[in-house]
């Protein structure tokens, strides 16, 4: 199932409401680094955003370093090979919220 890419004017507009994310993978995701005082609360957040990441059936690809999380988000549904949608938007909200 392809779900619709974001057009460049979308993606402009989620990278100006979420300056904490980065344009990444030629505009095909956005990534933004967390980093926490030790493992066990960089842990605490993996946990909460792997719930999130269940309820809305949309999942990060990410890297963790002990107390460092990178979390990257895109969409594998949409567009011909991946890219930015309305669901990773909802994703950096909810994430950002959770902070
Ligand atoms: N996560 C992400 N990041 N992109 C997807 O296209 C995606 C997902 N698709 N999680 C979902 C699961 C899909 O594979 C299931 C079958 O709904």
């Amino acid at each position: 199932m392809t779900v619709p890419e974001l057009t460049p004017e979308e993606i402009a507009e989620l990278l100006k409401a979420h300056p904490d994310w980065a344009s990444a993978r030629e505009g095909k995701a956005i990534t933004r680094t967390f980093q926490f005082k030790d493992f066990s609360e960089a842990w605490g957040f993996m946990s909460r955003v792997a719930l999130l990441a269940e309820t809305q059936d949309h999942h990060p690809e990410w890297f963790n370093v002990y107390a460092k999380v990178e979390v990257t988000l895109t969409t594998h549904d949409a567009g011909q090979s991946g890219g930015l949608s309305q669901r990773d938007v909802v994703m950096a909200q909810a994430i950002d919220t959770l902070l």
